[in-house]
């Protein structure tokens, strides 16, 4: 295990009575449930608390954390698995469910998102990952094709800080990995020309496939100069030069060479650095026998690159705000 992983079986009882604490269905009343979620998070044990702490003050170069060996209910009384979405408001809460929230509440704001093209099923904090029958290839429910690199609302001007995916199963065949590309580890691999081309250059970036004349600006690297942010989606970055192109490209390939797999299994929570890291998935086989893979998805804001406005509440849903 690197130190980006940690195994929490040590810690399962305190964070089982975590979870028991929490009001036992979630979406009755979603304020009131994040609100205790966010209370809860000082009761997190000590040494995992820290760590969360340690990660959301630097980062690290893996560009993630993940927290293993998390507490899940036992396999007969996990829900099947759904195959369309949104949960019914009434369904009991998940232990993956509560230790989203509760670390998601140790690290910053707990944010609902409007995404600008009609994804109503980003209003909502707390997000469902499953496979779906007729999924768009390029949304989280596609199974069959890879989901290539990406940087999560890159196009939004309050971008989430953080990714949280937790996991309640796995896929059947242990094929379904997230992959990570961390800036850290890609940055010493790219030209010190591809460096200066990328750095601070505007890119229009499409964000509507089904509109797409809507255009925001996007800079794949930013911030400090020497340990960069990323932001990265080939498919609708917009090259407008020859330039452009090679150095995405190498942007592209050097991610690819950096690319640490983390397969979810049941007990699972992955914190991303969504600033720090591009990410994708594999491809993997659905069966739709109640079994398939299911995460759970929450989106946190902290005070880094004006994501915060002052007097946010966890849980509001923040408008769409297109990036420039
Ligand atoms: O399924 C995963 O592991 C990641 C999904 C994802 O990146 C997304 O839905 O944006
Ligand atoms: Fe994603």
């Amino acid at each position: 295990m690197t130190s980006s992983t940690i195994d929490c079986t040590p810690y399962r009882a305190e964070l089982l009575a975590l979870a028991a604490a929490l009001p036992p269905v979630p979406r009755a009343d979603l304020p009131a449930f994040l609100a205790e979620a966010i209370r809860l998070a000082d009761r997190l044990p000590h040494q995992l608390r820290r760590a969360i702490d340690e990660f959301n003050a630097d980062g690290n170069l893996d560009g993630y954390l993940l927290l293993r060996g998390l507490p899940v209910e036992p396999e007969a009384v996990l829900p099947p698995t759904p195959v369309s979405g949104p949960p019914p408001e009434d369904r009991p809460l998940l232990a993956m469910e509560a230790m989203l929230c509760v670390v998601g509440g140790a690290l910053g704001l707990l944010t609902a998102y409007d995404q600008g093209y009609g994804n109503r099923r980003s209003l909502t904090v707390l997000h469902e990952l499953f496979p779906t029958p007729e999924a768009h290839p390029l949304s989280g429910a596609t199974s069959t094709t890879q989901l290539e690199f990406h940087t999560d609302l890159s196009h939004h001007a309050r971008q989430p800080n953080y990714i949280l995916l937790s996991c309640s199963r796995g896929d059947h065949e242990g094929r379904a990995a997230t992959l990570i590309g961390s800036i850290r580890k890609a940055l010493p691999l790219l030209g010190d020309q591809v460096r200066e081309h990328l750095y601070d250059r505007v890119f229009t970036r499409q964000f509507d496939a089904e509109d797409l004349a809507l255009t925001v600006n996007v800079k794949p690297l930013y911030g400090a100069q020497e340990d960069p942010y990323v932001s990265f989606n080939r498919s609708f970055l917009t090259a407008e030069t020859p330039e452009d192109l090679a150095a995405l490209d190498a942007l592209s390939q050097a991610l690819t060479q950096v690319v640490e797999p983390v397969l979810l299994t049941r007990g699972d929570l992955l914190v991303m650095d969504n600033f720090r890291i591009a990410h994708g998935r594999a491809p993997f086989t659905a069966r739709w026998d109640g079994k398939d893979r299911w995460l759970h998805r929450a989106y946190v804001r902290t005070d880094r690159n004006g994501q915060l406005s002052g007097g946010e509440r966890p849980g509001d849903v923040v408008p769409f705000l297109p990036r420039r």
